[in-house]
């Protein structure tokens, strides 16, 4: 990796050298030249240091929009000023299917929109009025009421309405105190939709089995239509997807998805407390996978084949692979041919900045430097990292959730299964931390900021930067593609084998044009912007 590229202690010294030294000193630890093997610890999940720009979200986008914002037919309330709402409504880019006559309120915004009176007199009953106003219109099965920043420092208490109203209405409503402020970033946020999901919705139908081999899909938020794709696989070889936590999902499926034999995990930073605490109360193990890449897709049908140890089952997911792969194949060799050797950057939320690598490295291209905003230790380092005990983030202020030792008929026979599959040497997760994967040398950064990009692309001029919304025009501008790893830009579905294909196909287009070396960047030959008034 080091060929042809600058020494990445230079530019990390570059870097630092900007800041005042108390920040470069905090900042150091966030920045790592990657060393797989030797044990290199990165700094994660600590706060921002105030006054620089990051790319991080807060604690209500984690948990209103991520978790539970892709769930069609729940009514997501937010309480709090209309902008809230108005900036986390429809950029996800999450896609649902209904069937007919069924409900979808994603395309939605529901908020209480408070003024400065509700602040100063409080603004529970005009919460009590907004879901009563949403159940007299939608009949939804379901509310989910959300705490925006200015309704945890005044103290409404979205608890007890929220109960107040399930015993006025009849349906399920449920709250969240998952106010912005409450962690370092969208992280927090998934911990509390994680416990209130946990707490108010799974469990409540315990139906019948469905299917002979039954799983749920976590950490899959169906973005640029991802989820469509693997549920033609798992449809065609047989396996019935219960529930997807939460991408093309009804509050209905999740409260039977107790009921499944088996958890999959995608995004293992956004979802693993669920898996956990199912684990912990109904018994179902959790297998780690990632379906973004045409391999990893493979890898993971075949720990699904190999979970149920079904002759059958087998036999069909091999058919699909090899299928498939012809198809990859074809545009895989002919897109490589033209993209081998280019070099990608990516900085991007807590679990695609590694997963995409792998997209990437199928078509020759190298991650030179990649980091994720919100992720902790482990996501980075590998799997075995003990958790930092220093700053907990992520629990702080949340409400302890006591999983009563409930056991369901099958869980024992799950557990049985888990020690006899551990025993024969089976792998409960199909990939490592960012780091271990990664090449020597590359650049590791955890929370970068806008100064820090710059100087990245500076001295490697990448082929092309991922990352999202915030980033995309800066980096244009300086004559270097952007592709969104959040919402795809418009494209998609980039998972599964479909996924790849289209994936390849759009890097063929975005890294064999010529066109970005025209831009001249605007900063370069007019760096101060001058504004002008008109008075009349
Ligand atoms: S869809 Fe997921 S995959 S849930 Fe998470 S960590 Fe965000 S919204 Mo943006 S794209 Fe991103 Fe991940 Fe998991 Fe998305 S990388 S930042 S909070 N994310
Ligand atoms: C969020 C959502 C986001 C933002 C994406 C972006 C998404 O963090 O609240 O910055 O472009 O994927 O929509 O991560």
């Amino acid at each position: 990796i080091t060929q042809g590229l600058p020494d990445p202690s230079k530019v990390m010294d570059e870097i630092l050298a900007k800041y005042p030294t108390k920040i470069a000193r905090k900042r150091q630890k966030s920045l790592v030249i990657n060393e797989p093997g030797e044990g290199k610890e990165i700094q994660a999940n600590v706060r921002t240091i105030p006054g620089i720009i990051t790319q991080r979200g807060c604690t209500y986008a984690g948990c209103k929009g991520v978790i539970l914002g892709p769930t069609r037919d729940v009514i997501n309330l937010v309480h709090g000023p209309i902008g809230c709402s108005f900036y986390a409504w429809l950029t996800r880019r999450n896609q649902t299917r209904p069937a007919e006559g069924e409900d979808n309120f994603i395309t939605y915004s529901f908020s209480t929109d408070i003024q400065d009176s509700n602040i100063v007199f409080g603004g529970e009953a005009k919460l009590k009025d907004a879901v009563r106003e949403a159940f007299e219109i939608f009949k939804p099965k379901a509310i989910g009421i959300f705490s925006t920043c200015p309704v945890g420092l005044i103290g409404d208490d979205v608890h007890a309405v929220s109960r107040e109203m399930k015993e006025e209405l009849g349906i399920n409503i449920f709250g969240f105190s998952c106010e912005g402020y409450r962690g370092v970033s969208q992280s927090a946020g998934h911990h509390i939709a994680n416990n209130g999901i946990f707490k108010n919705v799974i469990g409540n139908n315990n139906k019948d089995r469905i299917g002979k081999f039954q799983i749920n899909l976590l950490g899959e938020y169906n973005i640029g239509g991802d989820a469509f794709e693997l549920e033609r696989l798992f449809d065609e070889a047989g396996i019935t997807l219960l529930s997807t936590f939460s991408g093309n999902s009804t509050i209905e499926s999740m409260e039977y998805s107790h009921t499944a034999d088996l958890n999959l995990i995608m995004c293992h930073r956004s979802i693993n407390y669920i898996a956990e605490m199912m684990e912990e109360k109904y018994g179902i193990p959790w297998v780690k996978v990632s379906f973004i890449g045409a391999e990893g897709t493979t890898k993971a049908l075949r720990k699904v084949a190999e979970y149920f140890d079904d002759a059958k089952l087998s036999a069909k997911v091999e058919e699909i692979i090899e299928r498939e792969m012809k198809k990859v194949e074809v545009v895989r060799k002919a897109v490589k041919a033209k993209t081998e050797g280019k070099l990608a950057m990516m900085f991007v939320g807590g679990s695609r900045a590694h997963h995409y690598q792998d997209l990437f490295k199928e078509i020759g291209v190298t991650t030179v430097s990649a980091g994720y905003e919100f992720a902790h230790r482990d996501d980075y380092e590998g799997r075995d990292v003990i958790p930092s005990i220093k700053i907990d983030a992520d629990t702080r202020n949340i409400e302890d959730l006591t999983v009563e030792k409930d056991i369901e008929l099958y869980r024992e026979d799950l557990a049985v299964k888990k020690e006899k599959l551990l025993k024969s040497g089976y792998e409960f997760s199909n990939y490592d931390g960012m780091m271990p994967e990664m090449k020597k040398n590359s650049l590791v950064i955890d929370d970068i900021n806008h100064w820090e990009t710059e100087k990245l692309i500076e001295y490697y001029k990448p082929d092309l930067f991922c990352a999202g919304i915030k980033e995309k025009y800066v980096v244009q501008k300086s004559g270097v593609p952007l592709k969104q790893l959040h919402s795809y830009d418009y494209g998609g579905p980039y998972a599964g084998y479909e996924g790849a294909i289209n994936f390849y196909l759009e890097m063929e287009r975005m890294l064999c044009t010529r066109i970005w070396k025209m831009v001249t960047t605007p900063w370069k030959t007019d760096p101060e912007i001058v504004g002008s008034f008109a008075i009349n």
